[in-house]
């Protein structure tokens, strides 16, 4: 059901020595961004005009529910956390504390560079004033996802923090109660049961309750992905997650059934997920092959995965050695890359492309997506080319801070002004010849 693309000998080559044709070598899965502006469009324009109103109405169409107020009494974030399963209660707990000492090292230092004598530059590091964080619900639901939104930007020091979650039918219109939960105990109380692309407009805008926020973070379906698009400029955006992505790079000296099951993890997501396997082992290939046939049988969303696995997005990449594997992965940029050979940690450190990497027999992607302390929002779709995943970088601005001196304005004044010359932009060279009389210093 696994689709096989042969890479090995001369024909491979090819392939493998044209970057254009390594590129297209693994399909990605249609997730047309563009084509839902159309619907997305209209939704957003009613929130930004309308308001509540339109907030009400538009969740009444699409989530069926019919909510008297779009803010989550804090006593019932509270109590959420009250009825939560201590066990999952426990897990989550681990899950922020690994995550925040990870995220805390990634705090910025400002940086004073003295560039002449009297001339300084500081980047200083400002965190986003206020954000939006955007959690699914229906089919996802990710009390994770939580965790990792909140946790960088709470660290990187924002002040003002709103969660938004689609209305669950069977929870009264409220978001899933797991959800709930997970913003009691990250200390979040600024809770909307308001979803899909008028989510994205409701923080954009902002409507009653919910003041509009600066920067929104958090996955979503194509709609929130197209409302993201529409609304970038006005709002800052961490990406346009797509479908989610695992690839492994292995040699003979992978275990198949790990191998297998990293495959499956995945593609329990979404029909649109993708797993590949890159590998210079054909007996690895025909050993996980069949232990996908075992283990897709046994698990639980066998259709699911099914259908994932059987997508033109999703293959088994043959090749010649790891060094051709390596060709392979980096052109695809998976937004997670397992590591499964000899001496993975010099395999791993030679990736250029990848979200995420995941280095040998016992860092399976799922370790990640929980308990590792990484982040799991992470680029798909090819953009870890130039992307990186959620950080708390993502939730900073480095403004440039200039001072200089009269002396130290007055040794680079010529270069300005004969710079804005070059430029014909006169007017710039006469602010520095302002303050020298009209003319330049000596
Ligand atoms: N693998 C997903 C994240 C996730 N997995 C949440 C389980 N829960 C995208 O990186
Ligand atoms: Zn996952």
């Amino acid at each position: 059901m696994i689709s096989r693309i042969d890479l090995r000998g001369s024909a491979g080559r090819a392939v493998l020595d044209s970057p254009a044709a390594l590129r297209d070598v693994m399909p990605r899965a249609e997730f047309d961004v563009e084509a839902a502006l159309e619907k997305v469009r209209p939704i957003c324009d009613d929130v930004r005009h309308r308001g509540v109103e339109a907030l009400i109405e538009i969740t009444e169409r699409f989530d069926g529910v019919r909510l008297t107020d779009i803010r989550v009494p804090a006593d019932t974030i509270a109590k959420a956390l009250g009825d939560l399963d201590p066990k999952v209660r426990a897990a989550l707990e681990e899950t922020i504390r690994r995550a925040r000492i990870v995220h805390r090292d990634q705090r910025r230092t400002d940086v004073t560079t003295t560039v002449a004598p009297g001339g300084t530059v500081t980047e200083r590091w400002v965190p986003v004033e206020r954000v939006g964080l955007y959690v699914p619900g229906g089919l996802a639901v990710y009390p994770s996802s939580v965790v990792m939104n909140v946790v960088p930007a709470q660290e990187a020091g924002v002040r003002s923090l709103a969660v938004a979650s689609p209305p669950q039918k069977e929870f009264g219109g409220l978001p899933h109660p797991t959800i709930l939960a997970a913003c009691a105990l990250l200390g979040v109380d600024e809770v909307y049961s308001v979803g899909g692309a008028q989510a994205i407009a409701m923080f954009a805008y902002g409507a009653g309750p919910c003041a509009p926020v600066n920067l929104v973070t958090g996955p979503g379906n194509i709609y929130v992905a197209s409302a993201k698009r529409l609304l970038k400029g006005r709002i800052g955006i961490d990406s346009e997650a797509g479908p989610t992505e695992i690839a492994v790079l292995a040699d003979a000296t992978a275990d198949p059934v790990h191998v297998a099951a990293d495959l499956i993890s995945q593609a329990e997501h979404d029909t649109l997920a993708a797993s590949v396997l890159v590998t210079d082992s054909a007996e690895l290939a025909d050993a996980v092959e069949a232990e996908l046939k075992a283990q897709v049988a046994a698990t639980k969303h066998t259709a699911r995965v099914t259908e994932a696995l059987s997508g033109r997005q999703s293959g088994i990449v043959l090749v010649d050695s790891v060094d051709d594997g390596l060709k392979v992965v980096d052109a695809y940029a998976a937004e997670h890359l397992e590591i499964q050979t000899a001496d993975a940690s010099a395999v791993a450190a030679r990736v250029r492309n990848a979200g995420a990497i995941f280095v040998g027999a016992f860092a399976p992607v799922s370790l990640g997506d929980y308990c590792a302390g990484s982040n799991h929002v992470l680029p798909t779709g090819g953009c870890a080319c130039h992307s990186s995943g959620l950080s708390v970088q993502s939730f900073l601005r480095g403004i440039h801070v200039i001072d200089y001196s009269r002396d130290a304005l007055a040794e680079v004044a010529h270069h300005v002004v004969t710079l804005a010359e070059a430029e014909d932009l006169p007017g710039h060279g006469a602010a520095i010849k302002a303050r020298f009389e009209w003319g330049l210093p000596e």
